[in-house]
């Protein structure tokens, strides 16, 4: 399998609830290794920009309300096979459709804020990484 990176983000739910460390700490038990990680709060262009695929969406004005409304940790993640494998740790978009023991179905509480974020495929790990991390923050 190939060595890929996906983009972390726990969510401003997952601040305002305290629970970044157990979050962080089932994303590292899952056996990722984290490259870089920083805390910020995202602007409402910046969040509109990283979501800019779902533009004209009936959800998008408040996803990126929501995304902006306070700080957020974006992790820039390496494992094999990464994307599918952090997806399945974190369980279905909408949490109440999530598997059991996933992160989304603990710790979620609604579709709009699910808790983390996670790329979608290889080619996005690599962009939503650099969307937040220059290569020399990648250690
Ligand atoms: P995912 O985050 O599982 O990749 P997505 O890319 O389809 O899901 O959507 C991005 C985020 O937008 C998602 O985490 C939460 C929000 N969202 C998606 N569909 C939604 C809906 N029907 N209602 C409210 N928020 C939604
Ligand atoms: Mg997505």
């Amino acid at each position: 399998m190939v060595v890929e990176r996906t983009l972390a983000i726990l969510k401003p739910d997952c601040v305002r609830k305290g629970l970044q460390g157990e979050v962080l700490s089932r994303i590292q038990t899952g056996g990722f290794k984290v490259l870089s990680m920083k805390m910020l709060r995202l602007t409402a262009v910046e969040a509109g920009a990283f979501y800019a695929v779902h533009k004209g969406r009936p959800f998008y004005d408040g996803l990126v309300e929501f995304m902006s409304s306070g700080p957020c940790v974006p992790i820039a993640l390496e494992k094999e096979n990464a994307v599918a494998d952090f997806r399945t740790l974190i369980g279905a978009t909408d949490p109440k459709d999530a598997a059991d023991g996933t992160i989304r179905k603990l710790f979620a509480d609604n579709k709009g804020e699910n808790i983390v974020h996670g790329s979608d495929s290889p080619e996005n790990g690599r962009l939503e990484v650099a969307f937040f991390f220059s290569e020399s923050e990648l250690v």
